[in-house]
């Protein structure tokens, strides 16, 4: 039996599902990384397998360069209506708003945008009523009537049921029709330690709605839960009739306050409904094994895998395996990690612990593997072709901590993220982060070991988690391949 377990680990936060017979589908926020929403697919609402990422082309999604971190795409609702799946999101960056989009298949490709430029407000929900009036509802909580194939509101934007009195932040909301009440489902307090989920229902989508008698339906405040800031969730109906919830969840580690490195992941719990109709949330359902996860890229083939992930936007210019064919050559544009403009392509750190290697090629650049949680907050071990140097950069605080002769030739470049022995525990942070190189015989040589605290979402702040991956820096690297596997705990 393993402990409490994600059902999608890692930086993949705000859920959304739903079903069509047999198959489910489920989309996550994916703020300034694209392309932009991961896209996965289960049988069973325990394991899941990314089929596609919804915004793939730019067309879809443009990310402006001085956009901050965690800007960008905010929590998509996806839904299956009339022969089409139907996503609904907020683009946070500047020339934004709300976009909708639709695929009659959920891989891809997924249409041009459809803009909602009178629809205000993060977190939109899509909900049809039985005569076809389509409802969108915003965190806030706000409903206006839309005609999804133009983006045009057709009514008023009225103001809805937001929650119990002095929460903070209601959002998140979905409407569902079950049974014979409309059920208005929402976030509140916060996505923090304070987060809730909440419920009401009322006779139709546009209310009155009465708060749910034991309110909130889930949240793990105040307890010692080893999930923490659960709330955003989504509901659906499995084919046999059970009902169950997505949520988002983090997994704080160290000592006081806590820290959680791998952002808000996706749990998995079931929905029984009590004799007056009132959901209850039971306690999580975990995969009965730890997400596996290894992941090895020898960049032989001409597209990219689909957890590959990019920081603004990719373009065959600066990221691309058809210039050496077999390798990953990225050109550089910003002038390290700490640049918005940075060429950096990672994938999310999904195991408390695991090791990343890439084999490096540095002959006509700078560049090198990173884990990286923001501009301000990143560690990296990188070559010039004749040195190899650990940098980190925390806050205002930029320094090369380390450095040492390269070999001749690429460079095998490591990352190893593991925990500190149990007796040193209490006072530490949640892990600790040692980079390196590989030495001709396999063995890791560190070069530092840094504190993993600092690229925690409780110092760094934002919404999203830790990312490892390669960048360029200046010139041209080539990359031969890259490894990720999680580590024995
Ligand atoms: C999202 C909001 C939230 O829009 O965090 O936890 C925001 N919930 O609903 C960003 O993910």
């Amino acid at each position: 039996m393993v402990s409490v377990q994600p059902v999608v680990p890692g930086f993949h936060p705000d859920p959304s599902v739903c079903r069509v017979g047999d198959d489910y589908y489920l989309v996550c926020s994916s703020f300034e990384y694209f392309p932009g929403i991961p896209v996965f697919h289960s049988r069973d609402l325990l394991h899941w397998t990314q089929i596609g990422n919804a915004l793939d082309r730019p067309e879809q999604l443009r990310l402006p360069v001085d956009m901050p971190s965690s800007g960008g795409i905010y929590a998509p609702t996806l839904r299956h209506h009339d022969g089409r799946f139907w996503l609904i999101v907020t683009n946070c960056a500047e020339g934004g708003g709300n976009m909708l989009f639709t695929a009659t298949d959920p891989a891809g490709p997924w249409s041009d945008p459809v803009r909602l430029p009178d629809v205000p407000g993060i977190d939109p929900d899509l909900a049809w009523d039985e005569d076809g009036t389509c409802w969108c509802t915003v965190a806030g909580v706000s409903q206006v009537a839309i005609d999804p194939r133009s983006g045009r509101t057709t009514g008023e934007r009225r103001a809805l049921w937001s929650g119990g009195p002095g929460a903070k932040a209601p959002e998140a909301p979905h409407l569902y029709r079950i049974g014979d009440h409309w059920y208005l489902l929402i976030a509140e307090g916060g996505t923090e330690r304070g987060h809730a989920i909440s419920i009401a229902r009322g006779p139709g989508p546009t209310g009155p709605f009465e708060p749910c008698p034991h309110n909130p339906v889930l949240t793990h405040r105040g307890t010692d839960h080893p999930v923490q800031n659960t709330g955003h969730g989504d509901l659906v109906q499995a084919a046999d009739g059970s009902w169950w919830i997505v949520f988002l969840g983090v997994r704080p580690q160290g000592g006081t306050p806590g820290w959680h490195v791998l952002g808000r992941e996706t749990f998995l719990a079931p929905v029984t409904w009590t004799e007056d109709g009132w959901p209850v949330v039971g306690e999580i359902a975990s995969p009965a094994e730890v997400v596996d996860g290894s992941f090895r890229d020898d960049f032989d083939l001409p597209a990219l895998h689909l957890s590959w992930i990019s920081v603004r936007d990719r373009s065959a210019e600066h990221c691309t395996t058809k210039e050496r064919p077999g390798s990953l050559t990225l050109r550089a544009r910003g002038a390290s990690l700490d640049d918005p403009d940075v060429v950096f392509i990672g994938r999310r750190q999904q195991h408390l612990t695991c090791e990343a290697r890439a084999l490096v090629d540095a002959a006509d650049g700078v560049g090198g593997l990173a884990v990286r949680l923001d501009e301000q907050h990143h560690y990296s071990v990188e070559t010039d072709g004749t040195q190899i140097r650990v940098i980190s950069r925390v806050g205002s605080v930029r320094a090369v901590v380390a450095t040492r002769p390269a070999p001749t030739g690429p460079a095998v470049l490591a990352v190893r993220i593991t925990r500190l022995p149990l007796p040193h525990r209490p006072r530490t942070g949640p892990d600790v982060v040692s980079l390196g190189v590989e030495q001709p015989d396999g063995t890791f040589s560190e070069l530092a070991t840094l504190d993993g605290r600092y690229l925690s979402t409780e110092v760094a702040g934002g919404f999203t988690g830790r990312v490892i991956g390669l960048y360029a820096a200046e010139g041209t690297v080539h990359v031969d391949w890259f490894t990720y596997e999680p580590l024995a705990a």
